[in-house]
């Protein structure tokens, strides 16, 4: 340990026939030809794009491997404290064209790929997105992984290697619904991950648990179902440094490959069942965000995941050889939302069932290991598990939870007060509050936004803030990755940045606040042409785009309006869609004299609904239907025109973002944590258009006030109109008459007959949970600023500019120095 060994034979024959692509660079055209020729073993006449991307792809991945192993090594030889993210998703999306930055080599590629005949162009988007995760969380954990490389700190990610990750999207052309298929993304082979058939580790389902040592509270937990977990490395470079981390992603797999007895007794569906619902653990990514619903293969996911991640990190210390009571100062383990709980129920079953640890010392460890991020304030989406099922399918786990909560007794205050605190929710049946263990059983808890982070400690957990006090609650605001939301999807622009600071790309894309440099340059027209002419060539990106996808031409001249990310009624994509339908009646009651005074505009949709979320699915159908209404009226058209874009993904992100003048971020007051794509937009030179909630705060209060379009009611005003709407209801017609105009015409069915939209419209009318009624007047004022602000093409443009270059806070590079020096307390390994 410590010292690097060598195996057999001569070191120095060892060391010169190593790669080491500092000193050599390989022969990149040679590479790519000896992948065609072996791994792929096929003849140079008869390789199309995508076989010339899979032998591109082997031949990144050997950089890759050398780095990742001399990473690794570094790792193991200096023994600091590591760091681990623990998330059931991760949205990588496309790799090659990320790595190929991060290693500096994407010109050499290119012309290597070239002089063989292939566009580069062509080449990246053969690629298949990775897309292990359903939106904000899932892209979050992929844009921290790049930041931690980047700053070479020693962060490894673990996750689970789901067959299917996020349904495909389609619309069905008859009556514009959605419709889910399959995203089979392993059918080729992912070049991009390392099966690592030696790493495996079993885990336990079902079965009993026996209790022994009175007083120590361990116990024997045996029988039941036995699982083997399969590591799969997903390698992860840093930007310009050799540093490259791991993901380290589980596969299932039955223990044994079937069942001999029963398959012998003739009984061959009973042999092959078991091995079925072992591989099913990791088959397929739940595809809803915001609710849970307490499915037991979820909860068996959830198991398998933190069992496995555990069993390794513990492995890896036991090779330090330092006492199991140092743990927590080698270790750091970040759990991103409350889907990881049970690994803190599962470190408490290792320390004191296995390494016989007394209670206390090792509840001591687990509290110093934990940090738990919180990701929304809405109350669907908090995890409770039922006690009987957690009782069936984790017995030992199950009396874990209930000594906790023996011990949380002791905590002082009256009963209603430890009611709240309880882990245990009574009710028939019990449920286990997966938000209240993790706080329990963590040093410090977040949320991922200044105003979010406040409402979780006001809203959600105000009673364990008065127990353990405001030390333990903190705030991360999120933030992107600059590499891959800025100079890879905005090339054009990047170089601009580059050329304009007269600093090296690899500075500020490193060090984001540079940007600020920009602003010495604002009012040079020169300057402002050449930024112009940026977005400009990115939205004629976005038309050819839309146009090939959806075969009708867009405007590059007209406005572009965005709103990209999941369905969902708090998002509100519906006041969007509304407010579209006003702007196209207005424009239609316009004489054809007058419409040419209005502001042309293009308005973007894209984004997935959860395929049991029927009001989100409605959306989705207005949406589309609206649009076929609008695109096909040649009175306006010219003026206004709508696209719904099927199937968003991170690939489609990076054509729309930097093609937005401006996008859409809003949801009512105080139900965004963060969002995450209101900050991609912003540094891409768009503007906003939205509520005062998440972390548009933070960037209205970086950019300024004047750059941002805000409307509609504030966070402390929500309770009380919510209040109203229940009990002093004031019909639409009197609150608002140009919504309700916009509903009755809805209605009316120029959109779709049958009353197919009552249900949604319903939502508005009565209830109206997410306050359009309260918001519809102002989000339209809002929406004509624009309109005024855009007719000024010149100021526009300084607004755009002073927008990328107040940007610097929201690089993932500063929220991972903030989780690394304020909460894992870990240092970077430089080599
Ligand atoms: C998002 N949450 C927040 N959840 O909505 C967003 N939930 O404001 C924030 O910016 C982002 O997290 C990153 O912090 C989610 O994306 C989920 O996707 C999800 C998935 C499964 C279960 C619950």
């Amino acid at each position: 340990k410590g010292q690097e060994k060598w195996p057999k034979g001569d070191e120095k024959t060892w060391k010169t026939a190593m790669r080491d692509i500092t000193s050599e660079t390989p022969d990149i055209t040679k590479s790519i030809v000896h992948h065609v020729q072996t791994s792929l073993a096929r003849a140079p006449y008869n390789i199309d794009d995508f076989g010339a991307y899979q032998a591109a792809a082997l031949s990144v991945r050997d950089n890759l491997i050398v780095n990742w192993n001399t990473t690794q090594i570094e790792y193991s030889r200096k023994s600091q404290k590591r760091a681990y993210y623990l998330s059931l998703e991760f949205l990588m999306g496309r790799t090659l064209s990320n790595a190929l930055l991060n290693l500096g080599l994407l010109d050499q590629y290119s012309s290597s790929l070239s002089s063989l005949g292939f566009g580069i162009e062509d080449i990246l988007v053969q690629e298949r997105d990775a897309a292990l995760g359903n939106g904000g969380l899932g892209r979050l954990a992929a844009c921290y992984l790049d930041s931690s490389a980047t700053q070479e700190l020693p962060v490894w990610g673990y996750g689970l290697r789901y067959k299917y990750g996020i349904f495909q999207q389609l619309i069905k052309a008859d009556d514009g619904s959605q419709l889910e298929a399959p995203d089979p993304w392993l059918e080729h082979q992912n070049p991009w991950e390392l099966p690592r058939l030696d790493v495996t580790y079993e885990v336990r389902f079902y079965g009993s648990a026996q209790r022994w040592g009175e007083g120590t509270g361990r116990a024997t937990w045996s029988g039941g179902q036995e699982v083997l977990a399969i590591a799969y490395d997903v390698m992860i470079p840093g930007y310009g440094t050799r540093s490259t981390n791991n993901l380290r992603l589980w596969e299932s797999k039955p223990k044994r490959g079937f069942d001999l007895q029963s398959f012998n007794a003739g009984n061959y569906e009973r042999a092959v069942e078991s091995s079925n619902s072992a591989a099913a653990i990791t088959s397929v990514l739940y595809p809803n965000d915001h609710t849970s619903f307490g499915k037991e293969l979820r909860l068996k996911q959830q198991y398998f995941w933190t069992a496995a991640s555990l069993a390794d990190m513990l492995r890896r210390f036991k090779n330090l050889e330092k006492p199991i009571s140092e743990f927590a100062e080698y270790n750091a383990i970040q759990l991103n939302d409350t889907h990881p709980t049970l690994a803190i129920v599962e470190l408490m079953r290792i320390l004191v069932d296995e390494e016989e640890l007394s209670w206390d010392s090792a509840w001591t460890i687990v509290t110093n290991t934990f940090f738990f991020t919180n990701h929304t304030v809405l109350p669907e989406a908090l995890e409770k598990w039922s006690v009987p099922l957690m009782e069936h399918l984790l017995p030992r786990h199950m009396q874990i939870i209930f000594d906790i909560v023996t011990v949380e007794k002791r905590f002082p205050g009256d009963r209603d007060r430890l009611a709240r605190l309880s882990l245990i929710e009574e009710g028939f049946p019990k449920q286990v509050r997966m938000a209240n263990l993790a706080v329990v059983g963590s040093r410090k808890v977040n949320g991922v936004a200044e105003l979010h982070s406040n409402l979780v400690q006001k809203n959600l957990f105000p009673d364990f803030v008065e127990f353990y006090g405001l030390s333990k609650f903190g705030n991360v605001t999120n933030g992107i990755t600059p590499r891959r939301w800025l100079d890879q999807c905005n090339p054009s622009l990047s170089a601009l940045i580059t050329d304009t600071l007269k600093i090296d790309r690899n500075v500020w894309l490193k060090d984001l606040y540079k940007l600020k440099g920009l602003l010495a340059h604002v009012d040079d027209p020169q300057f402002q042409a050449r930024w112009a002419a940026v977005k400009h060539q990115n939205k004629e990106r976005l038309a050819l785009f839309v146009e090939r996808q959806l075969g009708i031409k867009v405007d590059a001249h007209a406005l572009f309006d965005v709103q990209i990310k999941r369905l969902h009624e708090y998002k509100r994509q519906t006041l969007n869609i509304l407010g579209v339908i006003h702007r196209y009646l207005l424009i239609k009651s316009l004489t054809p004299e007058e419409r040419k005074k209005v502001v042309k505009k293009v308005v973007f949709f894209a984004g997935k609904a959860a395929p049991g979320y029927y009001i989100a699915k409605l959306t989705i159908r207005l949406i589309v239907n609206v649009a076929r209404v609008i695109n096909a009226d040649p009175d306006t058209n010219q003026y206004l025109s709508l696209f719904f874009l099927p199937d968003y993904s991170v690939s489609v992100a990076e054509i729309l973002i930097p093609a937005s003048d401006i996008s859409q971020h809003i949801s009512t007051a105080g139900t965004e944590a963060s969002g995450t794509s209101n900050m991609k937009f912003c540094l891409n030179g768009g503007l906003l258009v939205g509520t005062v909630d998440g972390a548009n705060i933070e960037i209205a209060e970086e950019v300024g006030d004047d750059n941002v379009f805000f409307f509609g009611n504030l966070t402390p005003d929500v309770e009380d109109l919510r209040y109203r709407h229940t009990y002093h209801p004031i019909p639409v017609e009197q609150k608002s008459p140009a919504l309700a105009h916009v509903l009755n015409t809805v209605s009316s069915g120029i959109f779709g007959s049958d009353g197919v939209y009552e249900p949604l419209l319903n939502t508005i009318r009565e209830g109206d949970f997410y306050l359009l009624t309260d918001d519809f007047d102002s989000y339209i004022r809002a929406l004509e600023m624009v309109d005024e602000a855009y007719a000024d093409r010149t100021e526009w443009v300084k607004k755009s500019i002073r927008t990328t270059a107040k940007m610097g806070k929201f690089s993932s590079d500063r929220a991972i120095q903030d989780y690394a020096q304020e909460y894992w307390n870990i240092e970077s390994v430089k080599f």
